[in-house]
């Protein structure tokens, strides 16, 4: 057994008694009760999820297991020669709770590059489908292809005692993480390179092959290293991991359910934002003809979009009241190191602006922008400028939250999930309509 998982074994058995004696002890405690207008407007804030990856505090911002984004950065064993830390001491970290030594941090690295060879089938899939299909389309082909791989099928298929589901489920989570990079540059450069591949290197980490294998020069691999953790996990309630848990509620395997999770990553309202706050915001500067952007002109293009009934991409949040910390870390990446990019610099005055034309407009509850309003400028920036592409690297991401946390939705036998539905006529009674 590799150390990792010895040390998630010794976490798994802690936690255990907790969750049996609050099941068995407090079952009946309350935690949230449920309005109508939470039941027609899809459970806005009823606490019925457990997660214990990351928790996200409307004001704060997420923590992943209990630390801020600037203190997990600053925890975890920088990648040797790079300013982040490598995408493996994180997943160790996530699983975990702990921050893993920078040797500990070595052993999932080459764990990792041992589970990273993507079966040519697969490749094979993603040639055969129309070139004009959405990158998330094809990312989530390819996780669906796979599930063939899944030891966690084969082991229910034989047998598997409830305690023990969590064995298979995380090595099909490490399995299929580890091939994330390679399959999401496959899609890039057969879309967008005219399928001319860049083998992967095996003397590198997770994100430092992953730039290799885009083609994109460092500190690229850094900006994939932070990439993809930022966008790791936001506690479980979103539409992606909520997905991902749900699906493995029903024991579907690890394939299954990421692949579903991404369908749903791939909507605007989602992560297919960061492809819109780019789409957006270059089709407003092609209208502006090479002029230079002033507030007035921003101001008018964000009402322009709000009284054509759209949304504004990048702003706006379900639980979020504030601007959102990954968004904070991305500028700050950006002041560091394109200070002077006329295109951040249109992003800085958009962040000037928009928030106070939202609450002029008055309906959206968070004026301030999400995660989504900041990425794809730092992609833009080193080359990568294929803007569909955008919501993969969001899915890549956010693999490692979820994966880690469906791993622990087995180890702590959690149920098939199933709430319950009303019909409209018994709101209406219990609500006392005439
Ligand atoms: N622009 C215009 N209107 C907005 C808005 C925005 N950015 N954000 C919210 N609103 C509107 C809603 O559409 C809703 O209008 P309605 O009453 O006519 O239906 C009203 O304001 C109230 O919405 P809310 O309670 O503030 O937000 P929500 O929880 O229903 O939705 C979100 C949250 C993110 C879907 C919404 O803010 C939005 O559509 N933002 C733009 C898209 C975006 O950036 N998504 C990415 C979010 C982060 C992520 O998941 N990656």
């Amino acid at each position: 057994m590799s150390t990792l998982k010895e040390n998630l074994l010794k976490k798994i058995e802690a936690h255990r008694p907790r969750t049996t004696r609050l099941l068995k002890e407090y079952g009946d405690v309350k935690i949230s009760e449920v309005t109508i207008s939470q039941a027609i407007g899809g459970a806005r804030g009823v606490r019925c999820l457990v997660t214990d990856t990351s928790y996200l505090d409307p004001m704060e911002g997420i923590r992943f297991r209990g630390k801020t984004i600037p203190e997990t950065f600053a925890a975890l064993p920088k990648y040797p020669g790079s300013e982040y830390p490598s995408v493996e001491s994180f997943w160790w970290f996530i699983l975990t709770g702990e921050v893993p030594t920078a040797e500990q941090a070595e052993e999932v690295i080459a764990d990792f590059k041992k589970r990273r060879k993507v079966p040519q089938y697969v490749f094979d899939v993603l040639r055969a489908m129309p070139r004009s299909s959405h990158p998330m389309a094809m990312f989530s082909a390819a996780i669906t292809a796979m599930q063939g791989e899944s030891i966690f099928a084969e082991e229910y298929r034989k047998g598997l005692g409830k305690m023990d589901m969590w064995q298979p489920m995380y090595e099909d989570a490490s399995n299929l993480l580890a091939k994330l990079p390679v399959i999401g540059a496959f899609i890039y450069r057969l879309k967008f390179k005219d399928d001319s591949q860049i083998p992967s290197n095996p003397d590198l980490d997770f994100g430092g092959d992953f730039a290799h294998m885009m083609g994109v020069d460092k500190p690229y691999d850094d900006v994939a290293r932070m990439y993809f953790i930022l966008h790791s996990d936001h506690e479980s309630g979103n539409v992606s991991a909520h997905t991902i848990h749900l699906v493995a509620s029903a024991l579907s395997d690890a394939y299954y359910a990421l692949s579903a999770g991404i369908n749903g990553l791939a909507g605007p309202l989602h992560g297919l934002a960061n492809e819109n706050v780019l789409r957006w915001t270059q089709d407003f500067m092609k209208k502006l003809g090479g002029q230079e952007p002033t507030e007035e002109v921003i101001k008018k293009a964000l009402w322009d979009t709000l009284n054509s009934g759209q949304v504004v991409p990048g702003y706006g949040h379900a639980v979020l009241r504030k601007t959102d910390p990954r968004y904070t870390s991305q500028m700050e990446f950006c002041q560091k190191h394109l200070p002077d990019y006329p295109l951040f610099k249109v992003i800085n005055m958009i962040y000037k602006v928009a928030p106070g034309v939202l609450m002029e407009h008055g309906k959206a509850k968070n004026p301030w922008p999400n995660v989504d309003a900041q990425s794809g400028v730092i992609q833009w920036y080193y080359g990568v400028t294929e803007y569909s592409f955008y919501t993969v690297l969001f899915g890549i991401g956010r693999a490692i939250g979820t994966l880690a946390n469906i791993t622990w939705d087995r180890a702590l036998g959690y149920p098939i999930e199933r709430p319950k539905s009303v019909t409209t006529a018994m709101l209406e009674d219990a609500a006392g309509v005439k």
